[in-house]
């Protein structure tokens, strides 16, 4: 890195190499999340590679990145989103905080921290999609 008295004061010139390790050492540090493909598909069903019923399957806590490929099926939101993903407790249908995504034509990814409490919850879609929308729906188990 160049250092000119034009850009940064000479604090900052001394400081650029520590903050530089720093971000490095924590970088290092980060877990990778794992990523989970999910298909929105155009049929108004949740699909994922291998499995005839799609279960997303997570350890409490677990960092994840979804990453989201939907096609559209009849309707789309005003705002262009032709799905939703939104993450319920399935023993009150509660919402989880931090769980809820629109979704636009394409592959989209979010990173996201699996619920803290282990057991059932359900993905719903959150775009009135098609007549079979309600259908629209899968698994999504957190283990301890
Ligand atoms: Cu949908």
């Amino acid at each position: 890195m160049r250092c000119s008295a034009r850009h940064f004061t000479w604090v900052a010139c001394a400081l650029a190499p520590a903050i530089g390790t720093f971000a490095f050492a924590r970088a290092q540090q980060a877990p990778v999340p794992r990523v989970i493909e999910v298909l929105a598909d155009h049929d108004s069903r949740f699909r994922m590679a291998g499995m005839k019923e799609p279960v997303i399957t997570v350890h409490a806590n677990e960092l994840v990145t979804l990453r989201i490929t939907a096609r559209k099926a009849k309707n789309r939101n005003r705002d262009g989103s032709i799905h939703g993903f939104s993450l319920l407790r399935a023993k009150d249908r509660s919402r989880v905080p931090g769980w809820d995504f629109l979704l636009k034509p394409g592959v989209q990814e979010f990173t996201v921290r699996a619920p803290s409490d282990p057991g059932e919850y359900v993905v719903v879609c959150t775009v009135i999609c098609s007549d079979d929308h309600e259908g629209m729906h899968m698994k999504f188990l957190v283990l301890p």
